[in-house]
Parts: C-alpha cells; sequence; structure tokens
C-alpha cells in the first residue's frame, strides 16, 4: 500500500533527527496512487453522510473497516511507530497503543475547528494528508511551534499547560499574533501523498482554517502517552471524542 510499511532503519533516523532539529520530518511520496485513491474514496463516503460538514472519527471502533484502520494494525506501520519513538524518547512507550483520527474540514463548520491551537496528549503525531484545497488563499496549512517544551514527568503540568494555552482567549491571540508577524511559527503546506511526522506532545500546533468550498481531510496516527494509564489522560482523551461525536451529530442529517 505505501512504503510507511517498508522505511528502514537510516530513514528512521533521518526522520528523528529531522523532528529533533527543524521540527517536522517528511517522507516524500508514502503514498502511491492506489493508496490515496481509496483513501480519498472512504473519505467521501463519509463526508457524504455529514452533509459535507466538518467531521471527525476518533479511535478503531469509529474507523473500523476503513484503509486507515488496516494501515494502522499492519505489524510493520506499528514497528515504526515504536521504532520513532524509542529514538526519540531514548526509551520505549509504555504503552503501545495507537490512536488513530480522521478529520475533515469542510463548510462553515470547519472554520471552528481551525486555528485551535493544543499539545497532542501522545509524544509522536504523524499525519497523512488526503486532501488539501489547491486553490483560494487559505488551505489549511499545518501551522507548528515546535518542539516548545519537553514531556512532562507529572500529568498535573501538562494538564495545566493545556488549559492554559488550549482555550479560546490564547488561541485568538496567537492566531492574531501570527497574523501581525509577532509570532513565526512553521507554516507547512501538507502535500497528498506525503506522510508528515512531528513531535505532538511537545509542539503547539494547530491547521489554518480553509475555504469552506474545499475538503481538507487529513489522518492522525497519535502514538506514546508518556502518561500512560493515567486517569486524567483517559478523561482528556474521552471528552475529545464525545466533543467530535458532538459535531457529527449537529451535521448528521437525521436517521430516517
Ligand atoms: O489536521 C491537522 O492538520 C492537525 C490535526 C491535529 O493536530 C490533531 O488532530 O491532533
Ligand atoms: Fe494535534
Amino acid at each position: 500500500m505505501s512504503s510507511l510499511t517498508d522505511v528502514d532503519e537510516a530513514t528512521s533516523t533521518r526522520l528523528v533527527n529531522d523532528m529533533n532539529r527543524q521540527g517536522f520530518a517528511v517522507l516524500e511520496h508514502a503514498l502511491d496512487e492506489a493508496a490515496l485513491l481509496e483513501l480519498r474514496a472512504y473519505v467521501e463516503q463519509q463526508a457524504a453522510r455529514h452533509n459535507n460538514q466538518y467531521f471527525a472519527y476518533h479511535g478503531y471502533p469509529a474507523l473500523a473497516g476503513s484503509p486507515l484502520a488496516k494501515l494502522g494494525n499492519t505489524p510493520a506501520f506499528k514497528s515504526l511507530l515504536v521504532r520513532l519513538h524509542a529514538k526519540g524518547r531514548g526509551r520505549p512507550a509504555a504503552s503501545d497503543e495507537i490512536f488513530p483520527v480522521l478529520r475533515c474540514v469542510q463548510g462553515g463548520t470547519g472554520r471552528k475547528e481551525s486555528n485551535a491551537f493544543h499539545y497532542d496528549a501522545t509524544l509522536l503525531t504523524l499525519l497523512i494528508p488526503i486532501f488539501t484545497p489547491t486553490e483560494g488563499s487559505e488551505r489549511g496549512d499545518l501551522i507548528l511551534f515546535p518542539n516548545l517544551r519537553r514531556t512532562r514527568a507529572w500529568v498535573m503540568i501538562n494538564v495545566l499547560e493545556k488549559f492554559i494555552f488550549q482555550n479560546a482567549l490564547c488561541r485568538k491571540l496567537i492566531s492574531v499574533c501570527i497574523a501581525r508577524a509577532l509570532l513565526k511559527p512553521i507554516t507547512l503546506p501538507v502535500v497528498p501523498g506525503n506522510v508528515y511526522f512531528f513531535w505532538g506532545y511537545r509542539s503547539l500546533h494547530a491547521n489554518q482554517p480553509c475555504d469552506p468550498a474545499f475538503r481538507r481531510a487529513t489522518a492522525l496516527f497519535h502514538f506514546g502517552d508518556p502518561h500512560a494509564g493515567s486517569f486524567i489522560t483517559r478523561l482528556i482523551l474521552k471528552l475529545n471524542q464525545h466533543r467530535a461525536r458532538k459535531v457529527i451529530a449537529r451535521t448528521d442529517p437525521p436517521l430516517s
């Protein structure tokens, strides 16, 4: 399906070095045409169920039967995440759980889900662009303030930092500062076919808004929860899933 299941040692070392030094890494042409078409067909099918408005699927149950679930369960792909994490953190992850997500920013409701700066719950984030706008001034680029913090030993410090940064006021402030060039994040136009890697737990990030007329779909694989098993992390994941379900419920056509 893709070279994601065939990454050699030298390339995985290069990916980790790029994440450490420049804040992100790219595996170019990681998906072949057939793999991308399969993902696109799946997204199109799901988008139709959501009136072409924003939706997100969190976790394997929501993605059952999808090409993303198949990739996430491929041993060579799992081993890639394990190796990158171990090289980056200097030790194996406490949990080998992978959290897959499909996000589809489209229509009027997509705007609210953009510029939503956050730190991920897990150290390693792998991003697969599926659709990105090819026209308009706002193309949903990935915005990164890379490696702003280390992994925290105390889950409460993590929660406090999330509380400080991940609220409407702070997000607005960051967006205004970026617009006025007071803050200069990395702005990465993500290109379908390539796959992107960054330390999601350590990097404040979000996607730029995109024109509501266009679709921006990304798949994410999150791996390596530094606070694995902590009650608070489980609560955060539950809240995210609950939030995603609420957004879907708002945009779903009524069941008939
Ligand atoms: O879709 C994107 O570009 C980023 C999404 C993201 O950061 C996340 O779901 O954790
Ligand atoms: Fe994220």
